[in-house]
C-alpha cells in the first residue's frame, strides 16, 4: 500500500530522521526511497514483534559512522593491524561498561550477531558429536539450540526438552531426568518464545548434578536483566550469550560474558576461531547502548516494557484470547489462536493489514507446521519505546480482537493510526521517551 508522505510530515520534513540522509538522496534515489518507504511503515505500524525495538539516534549515528572502514582482527593492544589505537579504546569501553551492567567476569563484544555467539561458545567447549541439551525450538527454545536444520544440532548430539502439556512451563524435572539419562558436556538454557521466567538457579543445579556446563541464551531478556527485573543468569551459568538489539535496544549485534576462567578460550573461539574482523562501527554502537543500559531511564523504560506487556496479556484474556501460561513475567505474550478458528499465519497477514506488525509463532504441540503455526507472538518493547504507556495497551488489544474476532480491520486501522500518530518513532532527531 502507498502511503501519502504527507501524512508523516513530522518524520520526513528538514527537522526529520531522512535528512541524516541527503548525500544519499542524491546519489542513489533507489536504495533512498525504499529507505524512507521503510521508514514511513515503521512510523506508521504498531511494532508488536517481540525480539525488535528502536534504537536511540546516538546508537544509529554511532553505526553509520568512519569506524565502519577499521580492520582490527584480535583483540585490544593485541592487534594483527596497525592503527587500531582509538578503536582498541572504543572496544575496551565496551567491553568494561557490558561487564558492568551484568556484572560479569569476562566480555566479549565482537560476535556479529546472537547465533555467531552461541556458536562461538560450543566451538570453545564441544567437540563434533558431543552431547548437549536445548529447549525445543517449536516449544519456545532458538534454531542455534540445537535445531536439525541448524548447524548446531548436525554438528552435536542435541537432545530437546520442552514445557508441560498442562500448564506451558518449563518441565524442570523433566530437564532433570534427561540431563541424568544422557549426561551432556552442556545444556542450553532460554528462549525466543517463553512469557515466563526462567529458573536459572535450577539448571545451574541440574547441570552439576550431571557434571554439564551450563551457557545461557538471554537475547530477549537482556534489557530485563540489566534493569533487575529478571534473575541475572551470570550468577549461575558458565557461558552467558546474548543480542544487542532486543530488550537491550541497542545494535543489531551479540555478546558473550562468562566466568574469568573461561575468558581466553571464548575469545579465541570468536576470533580466529569462527569470525573474522570485527565489526568496530557496531561495537562502538554496543557501548552507547551499554551506557544508555546503565541510566535510570533504561530502568523505568524496561518496568514499563513489563507493566505494558502485563496489561495487554490481560485485556486480550477479557477479549476471549488463549495466552499461553495465561499471562506473562516478561516482556512477550504467545498467543494460542485455536479457539479463534484462525491460523497464525492468517492472523499475521489480517494484524499487517491493519498496521498492525506481529510473527506467527508455533505453540507447544502445534497441531501445523512453523510455517503456518497456530499462534502469534507479540512483545511490548517497541512500542513502549515510542511512548506507549497502560492506556494504550487497551487500544492495541481492543485493535487485535477488532481484526481476527470480528474482521473488522477499518476500525482497527482507525485505533492503530491514532496511536501510531500520537507517538511518533524519531521527532527532530531525537527518541521519543
Ligand atoms: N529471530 C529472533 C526472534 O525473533 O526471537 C531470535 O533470533
Amino acid at each position: 500500500m502507498c502511503v501519502s508522505d504527507s501524512k508523516y510530515q513530522s518524520v520526513l520534513t528538514s527537522e526529520g530522521m531522512m535528512n541524516m540522509f541527503e548525500n544519499l538522496r542524491k546519489f542513489d534515489p533507489a536504495v533512498y526511497s525504499l529507505m524512507k518507504e521503510e521508514l514511513i511503515r515503521q512510523q506508521r505500524n504498531i511494532e508488536l514483534i517481540a525480539s525488535e525495538n528502536i534504537v536511540s539516534v546516538e546508537v544509529m549515528e554511532t553505526m553509520g559512522s568512519h569506524l565502519t572502514n577499521k580492520y582490527a582482527e584480535g583483540y585490544p593492544s593485541k592487534r594483527y593491524y596497525g592503527g587500531c589505537q582509538y578503536i582498541d579504546e572504543i572496544e575496551s569501553l565496551a567491553i568494561e561498561r557490558l561487564k558492568e551492567v551484568f556484572g560479569a567476569e569476562h566480555a566479549n563484544v565482537q560476535p556479529h550477531s546472537g547465533a555467531n555467539a552461541n556458536m562461538g561458545v560450543y566451538f570453545a567447549v564441544l567437540k563434533p558429536g558431543d552431547r548437549v541439551m536445548g529447549m525445543n525450538l517449536s516449544q519456545g527454545g532458538h534454531l542455534t539450540h540445537g535445531s536439525p536444520v541448524n548447524i548446531s544440532g548436525q554438528y552435536f548430539d542435541f537432545h530437546e526438552y520442552g514445557v508441560t502439556k498442562e500448564d506451558g512451563l518449563i518441565d524442570y524435572e523433566n530437564v532433570r531426568k534427561i540431563a541424568h539419562d544422557i549426561k551432556p558436556k552442556l545444556i542450553v538454557a532460554g528462549a525466543s518464545a517463553y512469557p515466563r521466567a526462567i529458573d536459572f538457579k535450577r539448571f545451574r543445579e541440574i547441570a552439576d548434578e550431571v557434571g554439564a556446563l551450563l551457557m545461557v541464551d538471554m537475547a530477549h531478556i537482556a534489557g530485563l536483566v540489566a534493569a533487575g527485573l529478571h534473575e541475572n543468569p551470570c550468577e549461575y551459568a558458565h557461558f552467558v550469550t546474548s543480542t544487542t538489539h532486543k530488550t537491550l535496544r541497542g545494535p543489531r549485534g551479540g555478546i558473550i560474558l562468562c566466568k574469568a576462567e573461561y575468558g581466553k578460550v571464548i575469545d579465541k573461539a570468536i576470533f580466529p576461531g569462527t569470525q573474522g574482523g570485527p565489526l568496530e562501527h557496531i561495537i562502538a554502537a554496543k557501548a552507547v547502548c551499554f551506557k544508555e543500559a546503565l541510566s535510570e531511564k533504561f530502568k523505568e523504560y524496561q518496568k514499563q516494557v513489563v507493566k505494558n506487556a502485563k496489561v495487554l496479556s490481560e485485556e486480550l484474556m477479557n477479549r476471549g484470547f488463549k495466552l499461553l501460561t495465561e499471562g506473562t513475567d516478561n516482556h512477550l505474550i504467545l498467543v494460542d489462536l485455536t479457539n479463534k478458528n484462525i491460523t497464525g499465519k492468517e492472523a499475521e497477514k489480517v494484524l499487517d493489514e491493519a498496521y498492525i506488525t506481529t510473527n506467527k509463532n508455533t505453540i507447544p504441540f502445534d497441531p501445523n507446521g512453523p510455517f503456518v503455526t497456530s499462534g502469534i507472538r507479540i512483545g511490548t518493547p517497541a512500542v513502549t519505546t515510542r511512548g506507549m504507556k497502560e492506556e494504550d495497551m487497551k487500544v492495541i488489544a481492543k485493535a487485535i480482537d477488532l481484526c481476527l474476532t470480528y474482521k473488522d480491520i477499518e476500525k482497527a486501522r482507525e485505533l492503530v493510526v491514532g496511536l501510531t500518530e500520537k507517538y511518533p518513532i524519531y521527532n527532530e532527531h531525537k527518541l521519543m521517551n
